[in-house]
């Protein structure tokens, strides 16, 4: 079963206005049912480097686990999907992979990134997250972030020290608390949430959320819903409006109908057509 037909994505990543370059990176494919963003941080241009080995990684990681095993199968141990699991275990491989180059590349040394990934299945959508690029979805008229930031200002949101008005005038914003191939290991979120027709799911960095009233973003997707990338243009283009403080991404995604499936999809086919 391909999600083509079934699930539909746009993407976009811009650099914004006062940055010289985009430590962003994006990558999609809806027929896989896979969206990943990445904002990267680093020394010179290390961020970029970062987030381009998060998505490249994570999706080839993903793209062979897919092929290997039925990602709506339930694994007796954990009572996640194998789907879930395979998002947490791409993303323990991309941690890998960027650690070592940080430790084996001087101008890559201490580099960062955050990472979200949605992987869809069997009317379900798996998420794994690490930092503060986020992911929201929008249903009926109910609009909600689902990741939790790892950040100070979420910290001490929690804590009860920050009100959430606090938490948007902070100066200490953009301190992440967890990150992608910092240490030798990362400790990923993970949700496995049902996804209905009808669902938009928004994956985005927090050059968008820092100026970007979540009002605002909602107002956008109900407006531009019918058309993904149009939407995708709109937040971008609110965001650059308000300043453009940082590189701005978004991933906007939409059910269009039910993609059950429980055994070996039949687009197992398909993928392993891909590796030839
Ligand atoms: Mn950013």
């Amino acid at each position: 079963m391909s999600l083509r037909g079934k699930l539909e994505m746009a993407g976009s990543s811009d650099v914004g206005l006062k940055r010289n370059h985009n430590e962003d990176s994006i990558g999609s494919d809806a027929g896989m049912g896979l969206a990943v963003l990445a904002d990267g941080m680093g020394g010179y241009r290390a961020g970029e480097v970062a987030s381009a080995i998060a998505i490249r990684v994570v999706m080839e990681e993903l793209r062979k686990a897919l092929v290997r095993n039925a990602p709506a199968e339930l694994d007796e141990e954990t009572g996640y999907a194998h789907g879930t699991l395979m998002v947490q275990n791409a993303m323990a491989k991309a941690n890998q992979v960027i650690f070592q180059t940080a430790k084996s590349q001087p101008q890559c040394k201490g580099m960062g990134t955050t990472l979200t990934a949605a992987l869809f299945f069997d009317n379900q959508m798996a998420v794994g997250h690490v930092g503060d690029s986020r992911l929201y979805r929008l249903r009926n008229d109910e609009f909600e972030q689902l990741t939790v930031d790892h950040s100070l200002v979420q910290e001490l949101t929690d804590k009860g020290f920050y009100s959430p008005e606090d938490a948007k005038r902070s100066i200490q914003k953009n301190l992440v608390t967890r990150a992608m191939g910092v240490e030798s290991q990362v400790r990923s979120d993970l949700y496995q949430e049902d996804a209905l027709p009808g669902d938009v799911f928004l994956l985005c960095s927090d050059g968008l959320t820092d100026l970007v009233e979540d009002r605002q973003i909602h107002l956008t997707l109900n407006k531009y819903s019918a058309n993904l990338e149009q939407a995708a243009q709109q937040l971008i283009q609110l965001a650059n409006q308000s300043g453009g403080t940082d590189n701005i991404s978004v991933i906007v995604g939409r059910v269009l109908k039910p993609f059950s499936g429980k055994g070996r999809p039949s687009w197992y086919s398909e993928v392993v057509n891909w590796f030839g």
